[in-house]
């Protein structure tokens, strides 16, 4: 019932109350996961559903957003600190024209809890920020989100400026827009649609065999 709580707090935009309610929620023994799933990530998709139909607006959008970020923060030691062994170098971010970052700060913190050293770009981030950042630190990974299908071009210019500079990391893709045909399209080493199949596939590619 109180992840129930945990899901009307975020889009009762009730900021001042989520992270008790999270806190409250882990001592009483509720997996990690369902709190993650059904508390926080499930109403930003209401959100979205809401926002499609007129019912609500941007600023509502972000007020959801900064709730359930705020909830996620209370979980992120759980989702970083369970297994320290360095795996690999991941550079990430969302692709330029993109502002969405709850996604893509999921994977990376679900990386940085399998062991992988992840340099987190941000939001907006042009391909040659990608490329310039792989080289400086020998990325293994290079990781691109994107949320918007106005943005799915630009994940498609990342991918083959990318390639064409001769980079030499694997080049993953993910979010809502996203799917296995269009990161074949445009040339993805790999494609996963959520953060824990973004660590089997990094790991995948990387050789490093998997419990996940
Ligand atoms: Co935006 N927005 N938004 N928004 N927003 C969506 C995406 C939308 C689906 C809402 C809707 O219309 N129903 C829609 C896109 C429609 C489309 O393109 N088809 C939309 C729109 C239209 C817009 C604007 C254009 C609205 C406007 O201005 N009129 C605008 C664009 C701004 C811009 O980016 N340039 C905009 C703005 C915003 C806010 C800033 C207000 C806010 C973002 C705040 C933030 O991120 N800090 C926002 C929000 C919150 C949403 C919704 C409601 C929630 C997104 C989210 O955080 N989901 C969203 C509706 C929805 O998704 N249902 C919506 C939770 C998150 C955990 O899921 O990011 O999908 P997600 O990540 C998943 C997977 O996708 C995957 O793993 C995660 C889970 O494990 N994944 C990867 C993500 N990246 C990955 C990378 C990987 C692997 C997996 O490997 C590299």
């Amino acid at each position: 019932m109180a992840v129930q709580e945990i899901y009307q707090s975020v889009l009762a935009f009730s900021i001042d109350k989520i992270v008790d309610l999270v806190k409250k929620e882990l001592k009483s023994g509720t997996q990690v996961a369902a709190i993650l799933k059904e508390g926080l990530i499930a109403p930003l998709d209401e959100v979205g559903r809401r926002f499609s139909r007129g019912e609500l607006f941007l600023p509502e959008m972000l007020a959801a957003a900064q709730t359930m970020k705020a909830g996620v923060e209370v979980i992120r030691p759980l989702l970083t600190g369970a297994e320290m062994k360095p795996a690999g170098i991941v550079v990430i971010g969302t692709v330029k024209g993109d502002l969405h970052d709850v996604g893509k700060d999921l994977v990376a913190m679900m990386l940085e809890g399998a062991g992988f050293k992840v340099i987190n770009l941000g939001i907006d981030v042009d391909y040659d920020r990608f490329l310039d950042a792989s080289t400086a630190n020998k990325a293994d990974i290079i990781a691109l989100s994107a949320l918007l299908t106005t943005t799915m071009p630009a994940m498609k210019t990342a991918v083959s400026k990318l390639k064409e500079a001769g980079i030499v990391g694997k080049i993953i893709v993910g979010g809502a827009p996203v799917n296995q045909s269009f990161a074949d399209e445009i040339g993805a080493h790999g494609y996963s649609d959520d953060a824990p199949g973004a660590v089997v596939l990094a790991r995948k590619l990387l050789g490093i065999r998997t419990s996940l």
